[in-house]
């Protein structure tokens, strides 16, 4: 019995009809066809050889060679399949200098699947994206290090043995994960109220024998609101005028109602004055840094060798890769990017052509459609048991045409934006993305690079979706959200039937504002409402942001715009600045504890968060939020 999605692959005239009427999700493929069998085992150690023959006493040694081994023997042919094939990657080390490709060619096929896992448990198969910098010198200054690096390949993050460092600031951080405190920028004059590229101090907020000369701003643009964080080179300094120019345009003007921006300067030796900040002398290829222990003999510092570590691409929407599961694996470490803005800032600024331009402000650029782990045209991919951590960006990223994607069981640790990302297609253009499963997850410490708009889970353009029983912990801004445009006409939108369950989201909201622990955006704004997205058993811990945050009041649940589509039941929020709930009526609530006959006991607290497969170090229990 074939599955559909075989069945379509082999009329394809009959999938692009299917796709033309907009169906463009495959089914999954069905897998209780297969009987039982014996996998061909395939076997890989950091202490083999790709020379090798790939057999338990023979291990290749890298990941890429096992790939090619299944691709070049047709292991995975539909004629030979006859099971699925395991490759067995012993524990150890295995360094990524360049990314790790899978595409449909490495898909599995009747059924069965290609399986990576990690044989000797959960997390002990490490993919590292970085390598260690060595040949430190001692510099004028007794505390700080520094090393050479080839600066044809500069890196934009760093790391000291398992934990991030800073890069040089000022003002210097107050804790090692807080992003506060700022400088403000001012308004010298009434008509630079607008500006996107010139950001003025307050006098005597700069000093002038700073070297900014590779130093970028961090700046929550749109003054009194606190949505987005850019990161912007500066160009160059009027220390007489306070004026600096940045070289791109950040997205909200750097002065907005009356207030400033919130800032810090970073990237320059004038600013490297406490242990765990570096500075990356781009021009010379060299890295200056100040060990948190005080000597460099003892530490591994470690700079990032890709923006992504494992990339599975099939060649187009109707041509997914599919049936590949990742079982165990650990990713560590990757890189970011030389300067970062959500967005484009205008309708159309893309200069591509879409049905909704209003989209261009809601879809990152092209530059930054990339995670650690990056999908686009998949089905059917699977992650469990992975361990995920020190991000440059965003953790998993699925862009545009991905189905049946599960990631379980899994722990997504120090992430530099969001932890799993889900970009479906344009608005109107093609629903091409969900079905994806994201459950069992322990996600915790994400936008560390990207406060703003930083989500444990965000998905865009994405429908019947489930995340549930999952805690997520620590974040600039948001804990869950599922956004679009308000524009959006329903047939357009692809925002339906999402589950979200069983879900603990702590410390959401720490330094924005107008904002949710859960948040929506656009996904059902026109009359009639379609409520058939649901949220059920969620616990929100307090939502209190950084006392320097200038915009409006945090919230547990905001339905932004006016936003409908949702049933929420036995919801429970803590502590915020706002409201608990922000939405018009057209969302049915039924038990929640900003409605007056809450019924606390049909929460079910030894429920939500991870289940008892978790298999890392578990999140606290869930207690019920008090206030
Ligand atoms: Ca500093």
């Amino acid at each position: 019995m074939q599955s559909r999605w075989r069945h379509r692959i082999v009329k394809p005239l009959a999938f692009a009809a299917i796709a033309a009427l907009g169906v463009g999700i495959p089914a999954a493929s069905a897998n209780e066809t297969a009987r039982p069998c014996d996998p061909k085992q395939i076997y890989v150690s950091p202490q083999g050889s790709d020379a090798s023959n790939g057999q338990e006493r023979a291990p290749f040694k890298t990941i890429e060679r096992a790939r090619d081994e299944i691709r070049d023997k047709g292991l995975n042919k539909p004629q030979s399949m006859k099971c699925d094939v395991v490759v067995n990657l012993a524990a150890g080390d295995y360094p990524v200098s360049r990314t790790v490709d899978f595409s449909d060619a490495d898909s599995g096929t009747g059924g069965h699947k290609v399986i990576y896992r990690s044989a000797d448990g959960p997390g002990k198969a490490r993919f590292l994206g970085a390598e260690p910098i060595t040949g430190w010198e001692k510099t004028g200054n007794a505390n700080i290090y520094k090393a050479k690096f080839d600066p044809s390949k500069p890196f934009y993050t760093l790391f000291e043995n398992d934990t991030r460092a800073t890069t040089a600031r000022y003002p210097n951080r107050g804790t090692d994960d807080t992003w506060a405190p700022y400088l403000t920028s001012a308004r010298p004059e009434p008509d630079k109220e607008a500006v996107h590229q010139w950001m003025y101090s307050n006098p005597g907020d700069w000093n002038s024998s700073w070297d900014l000369s590779q130093a970028s701003a961090v700046v929550w643009s749109g003054g009194s609101w606190s949505w987005f964080t850019d990161t912007v080179p500066i160009l160059d300094v009027n220390y007489k005028k306070n004026q600096m120019t940045l070289k791109y345009w950040t997205r909200y003007s750097l002065v907005n109602s009356d207030g400033g921006s919130r800032y810090f300067l970073q990237n320059s030796l004038s600013f490297l004055d406490t242990p765990g900040e570096y500075y990356v002398d781009y021009k010379n290829g060299e890295v200056y840094y100040w060990p948190r222990s005080g000597s460099i003999d003892n530490v591994t510092v470690l700079r990032p060798t890709v923006k992504t570590v494992l990339n599975v691409a099939g060649g187009s929407a109707q041509n997914r890769a599919h049936d590949i599961t990742f079982d165990g694996l650990a990713v560590q470490y990757s890189d970011f990017v030389d300067w970062y803005r959500n967005g484009w800032i205008s309708d159309g600024d893309s200069g591509e052509v879409h049905k909704y331009p209003q989209y261009d402000r809601q879809i990152e650029m092209p530059r930054d459609r990339f995670g650690a782990i990056t999908l686009t045209n998949t089905s059917n991919i699977t992650f469990q048991g992975l361990h995920l951590s020190d991000t440059g960006y965003t953790g998993v990223y699925a862009l545009f045409a991905n189905d049946h994607l599960t990631v379980r069981d899994s722990l997504l640790e120090h992430i530099g934006a969001d932890g799993i990302k889900v970009e479906g297609g344009y608005p109107g253009e093609g629903d091409l993305a969900g079905y994806n499963l994201f459950t069992d997850n322990y996600i915790h410490h994400y936008g560390e690079l990207v406060p703003g708009d930083a989500s444990g889970v965000e998905l865009m353009d994405t429908g019947h979706n489930e995340v549930s029983y999952s805690y997520i912990d620590h974040s600039a801004r948001y804990g869950v959200s599922l956004e679009s445009r308000p524009e959006v006409a329903n047939a357009d939108n692809y925002n339906r039937g999402n589950t979200f369950k069983y879900l603990n989201i702590q410390h959401a909201g720490l330094d924005s504002g107008d904002m949710g622990a859960f948040y929506t955006y656009g996904v059902s704004n026109v009359e009639p409402y379609q409520n058939d997205n649901t949220a059920n058993q969620i616990v929100i811990g307090d939502v209190i942001p950084d006392a320097s945050m200038p915009d409006s009041g945090t919230r547990g649940v905001h339905m932004d715009a006016g936003g409908c589509g949702f049933t929420f039941t036995n919801i429970q929020v803590g502590k915020v600045t706002d409201d608990k709930y922000q939405s018009y009526k057209c969302n049915t609530v039924e038990n929640a504890n900003w409605l007056a006959d809450f019924d606390a006991s049909k929460m079910e607290y030894d429920k939500i968060g991870v289940t008892g497969a978790f298999p890392y170090q578990r999140p606290p229990a869930t207690v019920p939020p008090v206030g």
